[in-house]
């Protein structure tokens, strides 16, 4: 069937970009779906194989697409938008967006404070604190890798949790009475380097975002210093400012 393009004057390929776009937001074409094939769409709107490219492309380069060598082009899932305004945990952010929430705890053990942890924990250097290194998944897939080093009296009782399966901000809250309450956190854009790469599923030397984060509970304690990548493809932050009216 030969459906026209809009006409007028924009050109051919962003009136094609402009019609995919609609079906992806209006969720005709949800995230995942094998959309038609570059052939197909020249024969539907009567266009050049070259127009549907340059269409296909610009939504790839957008991120509304994503291609898969020898199976097609697909609709992508939209980034997680992590709003830098409230503090929340991994697994609240994951359910807010009613996405699964997992994690693969990659290492979990006391370990001697290095300088960074000691100063920002207010620790002496070499205490032990708790360390646990997380991949963590939204839907299964890998979206951050997560390194939290915890402190509080009777912290190596954390080793005795689940934490594939547990929230550590609720532990925290719940069972040890030590609640997240404010952080301040940092961001910074790099490259993956080779280990975060293969555990991220993305190439050496994607862009990736990297968050240092030191919580607190009452009075003011530091309770957890987390160092985090998260995969550049998949994730924005975002923030709202109000301007200062004096
Ligand atoms: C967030 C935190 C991390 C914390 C985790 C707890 C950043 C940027 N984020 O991902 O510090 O350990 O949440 O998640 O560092 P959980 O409660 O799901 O275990």
């Amino acid at each position: 069937m030969v459906e026209s393009l809009r006409g007028g004057p924009l050109p051919r390929y962003y009136q094609l970009k402009e019609i995919i776009r609609e079906r992806i937001m209006t969720g005709e074409w949800a995230p995942g779906t094998l959309i038609p094939s570059e052939r197909e769409l020249c024969e539907r709107y009567g266009i050049s194989r070259m127009t549907a490219r340059q269409s296909i492309t610009e939504l790839v380069s957008e991120g509304l697409l994503y291609r898969e060598q020898g199976k097609g082009t697909y609709v992508g899932r939209p980034k997680i938008a992590q709003q830098l305004l409230r503090l929340t945990g991994f697994t609240e952010d994951m359910q807010a967006r009613a996405q699964r929430p997992g994690a693969r705890v990659l290492s979990a053990e006391m370990w001697p404070a290095d300088e960074a942890t000691a100063e920002r924990l207010r620790v002496k250097l070499g205490q032990p604190v708790y360390k646990l290194r997380r991949l963590r998944l939204a839907d299964s897939e890998p979206l951050a890798l997560e390194t939290s080093c915890i402190t509080f009296i009777g912290c190596e009782r954390l080793l005795e949790s689940d934490l594939e399966r547990d929230s550590l901000y609720q532990l925290l809250a719940h069972s040890f009475d030590m609640p997240p309450l404010e952080a301040e956190q940092e961001l910074e854009a790099d490259l993956a380097g080779e280990e975060e790469a293969r555990l991220l599923d993305v190439p050496v030397g994607s862009p990736v975002l990297r968050t240092r984060r030191v919580t607190t509970t009452r009075r003011n304690q530091p309770v957890e210093y987390a160092t985090s990548v998260y995969r550049g493809d998949k994730y924005r932050c975002h923030t709202r400012m109000v301007r200062d009216q004096s």
